[in-house]
């Protein structure tokens, strides 16, 4: 059937039996869910697989100019409805699922999140490959196919318990190994100088260990169009079961070692979230899946052109954050020594393919490899880098006249490390911050003495979320009251034409529809919640949420701060007024990082005390939501009212759940930092509940000698607050760990993220939001405004700003 084919449910309900006969053998009667999930998975697959095949045509027919997404992460969530609807098929899906005897919701909710990321950063780059794909980009994304994605959270007496998360049983579905596309990649070995009777130099690497990359592709749909790409995961193999050799000659132990080292890179997903670790596995996977991508790339161009002369015209490789960086020295080594290009060419050429995207400010995740563990290896690689690093060291030697002071934090190998991130700097053409904010931060602070020597490199992207999935397909009650006053379909190929939801602020019908949509979506929610756990949330009260990674510079523990205050508050005061509350929470943390794991315990403690207590009945409530993922995010947005943006201003790269909410009409109660400075650009002070101190603010506490022992000396609140930690709540835990760290440090500076200077300011916006919320219309109108105006942050325009200002491809103009 051509790709041009609008599927009928009848048609669908052929294909997906025909699906269940052929793969499983079983009729419809006899197929479980499980069958069933794979055959629609499939089924779907088949359309995007021709749609892709022929857009891969036309792409090579016309030379088209094409984008390599490169990124260790690609938090996908599902993708049963989203490509159903991509398809314009979900309607009639979900007809034929029902008509073959399933329940189309039920089996949406069978399909596993594709869980290969840890949060903004792997989401981001899922987002971007819907819009790419949308926007008619020849893209293609390239990653891992992780064994395991991230971790299952469970809750085990209040903490945090990791479980495996094997995703591929019923998730690979979807892919489609490709035999035929394999690559070899090459670690350890030796390294020497050749040469050819006419004297030409060659390099020869022996004694490597090889380890097969095998691509297992995943079709990627865009909404409304016939453009097709590609998600690229790459599984290791090894090159024999056992080698053979090896175990004939006895060292039985070794061969086995092998295939086990082999197939151990793409085991596991690391779990650390804006934290470099170090660890030569991860480096490992670094170097395996950039080398097969640039291969695969090099071998589709060489086979294309004849040529690479050409390759910095055709292709354009985004790096998003330093964990791809190694595509820089793999394809310097494909250039110099397989293709036997001279340094100066190869160089051009590497230096006008590549740009790189900074994805954070935190001095923990900054990747600095030590120099014996690439040079042994990846022992070609080293040799390159240190070339590259020695020019460039000599170029900023003569540019800053030899002032050690600016040429020593930007070198590329300085004290026996090989820093990624200033390799980066140095070869892109294009480096992008991912907010207005943060890319300031970039020119004048992180990379200050690079950008004065070349200030034209860089620029500013600010994210943006996929809006069809965040808004149409997430909260369909809203879109339909969208499209109602913003025309048919409109937005989601617009996403500017929200803004004509401005007309209806002072409407009183669509703004009592608003706040009937939010009161059924929390409803939905709290539905969901019971059947999950049991808990049951009060609906009444207003949806308070944070979700995201646990992460102190984050400042969940801002937030549990507040809350202690309000419960020592209603206890003390019986006619404490306050707007009630249920708080939600959502986190993993890192399954080494100590201190984020104490304060999720912490979270479950003050929620089970509150709980208990009747005083706080109807009035205040906590509940940390087990295991958060995007399906739960997709459930959770549509019915969240205050959005908690709380970071330490400077530290929060751009975020992009204070986007989700935003679109979905909550209000976000924050500080000025990353995307959230955008947001109150286009709000003003009134949709807003800003606090806290500024990023130059932070600074300059900082600089002069921050306290954090004066404000708990002098605010009582803020005092007893931190005092019962040291006592607990009730639970025979005590947290006198988290008030050290606040009033001491544990070694380094106490409160490093200022939670105590900022908890007044904290408290007072709090006291704004409550009061705000007692005027449902005022409140509904505000929403109205924060959905009108988010269309800015939809992943749409980011896309077209990349296309514009970094990549030079064009993209679908939208009539
Ligand atoms: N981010 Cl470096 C991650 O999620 N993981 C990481 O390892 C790094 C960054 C986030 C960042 O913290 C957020 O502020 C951004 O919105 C997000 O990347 C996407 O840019």
């Amino acid at each position: 059937m051509s790709a041009l084919h609008n599927y009928t449910k009848k048609e669908l309900m052929t294909l997906i039996t025909g699906k269940l006969r052929r793969n499983f053998g079983r009729d419809v009667e006899e197929a479980t869910s499980l069958h069933m999930f794979k055959a629609c998975a499939m089924v779907l697959r088949d359309i995007m697989s021709e749609r892709q095949m022929k857009t891969a045509d036309e792409v090579a027919e016309k030379h088209q100019r094409q984008v390599h997404y490169l990124s260790l992460e690609f938090l996908m969530g599902r993708s049963l409805m989203k490509n159903a609807y991509n398809l314009g098929v979900l309607e009639q899906l979900k007809g034929a699922i029902e008509a073959l005897g399933f329940s189309a919701p039920d089996l949406f909710e069978t399909e596993p999140d594709a869980g290969l990321g840890n949060g903004g950063l792997g989401r981001l780059a899922a987002c971007y490959l819907d819009s790419m794909t949308t926007l008619e980009i020849p893209a293609t994304g390239y990653s891992i196919c992780y064994e395991l994605g991230i971790f299952k959270q469970k809750i085990v007496d209040g903490q945090q318990v990791e479980l495996p998360d094997n995703w591929l049983g019923l998730g690979d579905a979807w892919l489609i190994p490709k035999m035929d596309e394999v690559e070899e990649v090459h670690f350890g070995g030796k390294v020497e100088d050749e040469w050819d009777n006419q004297g030409r130099h060659r390099v020869k690497h022996t004694g490597y260990d090889t380890v097969l990359a095998v691509p297992k592709d995943m079709e990627i749909s865009g909404y409304h169009t016939e453009h097709g790409n590609l998600l690229r995961l790459w599984d290791a193999k090894s090159p024999t079961p056992v080698d053979m050799n090896l175990f004939s000659s006895g060292q039985y132990l070794r061969a086995v070692e092998q295939q086990a080292m082999a197939e151990s890179i793409s085991k596991v997903l690391y779990p650390e979230d804006n934290h470099y670790e170090g660890k030569s596995l991860r480096l490992k996977q670094q170097y395996f899946f950039v080398s097969a991508t640039i291969q695969s790339i090099v071998r589709k161009h060489r086979a294309e052109y004849g040529t690479l002369r050409n390759f910095h015209l055709k292709h354009v490789i985004q790096i998003n954050d330093t964990h791809p960086t190694l595509a820089i020295p793999e394809l310097m080594r494909i250039l110099l020594d397989e293709e036997g290009y001279g340094w100066e060419e190869a160089w051009y050429i590497t230096t006008h393919t590549v740009a790189y995207t900074n994805h954070t400010v935190m001095a923990e995740a900054l990747e600095r490899w030590p120099q014996q563990l690439i040079e042994s290896l990846l022992p070609r690689i080293w040799q390159i880098l240190i070339e590259i690093s020695n020019r460039y060291q000599d170029a900023l030697t003569a540019y800053f006249h030899g002032d050690l002071s600016k040429v020593a934090p930007m070198a590329i190998i300085w004290g026996g490390e090989v820093r990624m991130a200033n390799l980066c700097v140095c070869a892109c053409f294009k480096v992008n911050g991912v907010s207005a904010l943060h890319s300031d931060i970039l020119k004048h602070d992180v990379f200050h003495d690079a950008y004065t020597r070349t200030p034209d490199k860089f620029t500013n992207v600010t994210n943006g979320i996929d809006h069809r999935r965040w808004l149409a397909e997430s909260n369909p009650k809203l879109d339909a009251l969208i499209q109602e006053c913003c025309g048919k379909d409109k937005y989601l190929l617009q996403p500017e034409a929200l803004k004509n939801l401005e007309k209806f602020q002072d409407d009183a019908g669509v703004l009592s529809r608003l706040g009937q949509i939010k009161a059924e979506n929390k409803k939905a929610f709290a539905a969901w919640v019971q059947r999950e756990s049991g808990i049951v949330l009060n609906t009444d009260a207003i949806f308070d949420v944070q979700v995201k990674r646990l992460h102190e510079y984050k400042r969940q523990l801002l937030n549990v701060l507040h809350i202690i205050y309000l419960y020592q508050h209603m206890k003390n005061d019986p006619h404490f007024d306050f707007a009630p509350r249920t708080y939600l929470f959502g986190a993993k943390a890192a399954p080494g990082y100590a201190v984020a794991k104490r304060i999720i315990r912490l979270i479950n403690s003050v929620s089970d005390m509150i709980a208990k207590d009747p005083a706080c009945k109807d009035r205040l409530q906590v509940v940390f939501l087990e295991n958060y993922r995007v399906s739960l995010a997709e459930k959770l947005m549509p019915a969240s009212e205050l959005s908690e943006q709380i970071s330490t201003a400077g530290k929060e790269a751009s975020g992009t759940g204070n986007m989700k909410f935003m679109m979905n009409g909550a209000v976000t109660i924050g500080t000025l930092d990353g995307a959230n400075v955008e947001m109150h650009q286009v709000l003003g002070d009134e949709n807003i509940f800003l606090f806290g101190l500024k990023a130059h603010e932070v600074a300059e506490l900082k600089q002069k000698g921050y306290k954090s022992y004066e404000y708990y000396v002098h605010n009582p609140d803020l005092r007893s607050v931190v005092d019962q930690l040291n006592v607990g709540f009730g639970d025979g835990v005590a947290y006198d760990d988290i008030a050290r760290r606040l009033l001491f440090g544990d070694g380094g500076a106490a409160d490093e993220y200022l939670l105590l200077a900022d908890f007044e300011s904290y408290r007072d916006a709090h006291v704004r939001a409550g009061l705000a919320y007692q005027d449902p219309k005022a409140w509904n109108k505000m929403s109205l405004l924060n959905i009108a105006r988010s269309g800015i942050f939809a992943a749409d325009r980011s896309i077209r700003d990349y296309a514009k200002d970094i990549w030079n491809v064009p993209v679908r103009e939208i009539k």
